[in-house]
């Protein structure tokens, strides 16, 4: 399993109750917020990504089980962080939602049981697009927007299948 993971740090995955530690993965602030988080089982697969700005102001948190999306506005900088999802396997792709978290430490929270558009569908696989934005008309602060395509797959298959490749 290990090899499968090692070379996908923008995938950032996380397994709960494997020997995988996440600080090894991703760095103490990442997987503070993981471990912290509390719910994750071990059958759980958790994805994360942080905005591409150097100093990363907005993190997302996929919970493939219960479709869950946790955006988190981590730092005080005077803008906005962004998530945008698509499901690429469909053809076309198709637009799910858009959420945005304001202010340090906002963290909007999402999940399937609230019904449409935030059930997603389960084996697909889904781009999720983080950036910073700022000001009333959401201007892209450049250089922050980083993406990744994750499989909706709640257990450890997911290990297996590579959502990359899929458009
Ligand atoms: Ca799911
Ligand atoms: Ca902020
Ligand atoms: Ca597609």
């Amino acid at each position: 399993m290990k090899s499968m993971v090692t070379n996908k740090a923008r995938h950032a995955l996380f397994v709960a109750g494997t020997v995988f530690s996440a600080s090894l993965l991703f760095g103490a602030t990442s997987s503070s917020a993981v471990a912290s988080d509390g719910e994750a089982d071990l059958n759980t697969v958790v994805y994360f990504m942080e905005t591409n700005d150097g100093d990363p102001g907005g993190m997302v948190t996929f919970f493939t089980d219960w479709d869950k999306v946790q955006l988190d506005d981590q730092q005080a900088d005077g803008k906005s962080v962004q998530l945008t999802v698509w499901n690429e396997t469909k053809d076309p792709d198709q637009y799910e939602y858009t959420i945005k978290a304001s202010g340090d430490g906002e963290r909007v929270e999402v999940h399937d049981g609230m019904g449409q558009p935030w059930n997603l569908a389960e084996g697909d696989c889904f781009k999720f697009r983080i950036q910073l934005v700022d000001g009333p008309n959401e201007t892209v602060v450049a250089g922050s927007t980083d993406y990744a395509q994750w499989e909706n797959t709640n257990g450890i298959s997911g290990l297996v299948e590579d959502c990359d490749g899929v458009e």
